[in-house]
């Protein structure tokens, strides 16, 4: 029951307009193109964005959303040609040199979903940086990266 109220808040507060991508903070932080793919309850979840900095260097610290119990920073990388990933306790931001969260690179990973990420709707996300604290973004459910 309480997951339900959830989903429909969600969906109402999509439909009341809220930014779906965008947001900025100070100092010269933006966050673009926030987007999640598709998951069931039971799998792991994904989430991918670019933050761009217009101010002075950052770190991204801390991830987190509602609908999952834990997210974490995570990077892959190629290890002798299999794909392997860890946690990251910190991802560098600077002018000029975008953090990119993008397949086969930094990413967030969402363990233990509280409900499924469905196509076409949206997922809460607060990033925190060291300097400019939390930043609160809505990542869009979709199934292909977003065109640049
Ligand atoms: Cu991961």
């Amino acid at each position: 029951m309480r997951n339900n109220m959830r989903v429909a808040l969600l969906f109402c507060l999509g439909f009341a307009g809220w930014p779906l991508a965008g947001n900025a903070a100070d100092p010269g932080l933006t966050v673009e193109q926030p987007w999640a793919r598709p998951a069931a309850v039971g799998q792991m979840g994904v989430i991918y964005l670019t933050v761009k900095d217009t101010g002075a260097p950052d770190q991204l610290v801390g991830v987190k959303t509602p609908v999952a119990a834990d997210a974490q920073l995570h990077e892959s990388k190629m290890v002798d040609g299999v794909m392997q990933m860890r946690p990251v306790q910190a991802a560098p931001v600077a002018p000029g040199q975008p953090l990119v969260l993008a397949p086969g690179g930094y990413h967030i990973m969402l363990m233990g979903l509280k409900q499924p990420l469905k196509e076409g709707e949206t997922v809460p996300v607060t990033l925190t940086f060291q300097k400019a604290g939390a930043v609160a973004v809505q990542a869009i459910v979709q199934r292909e990266p977003p065109k640049p």
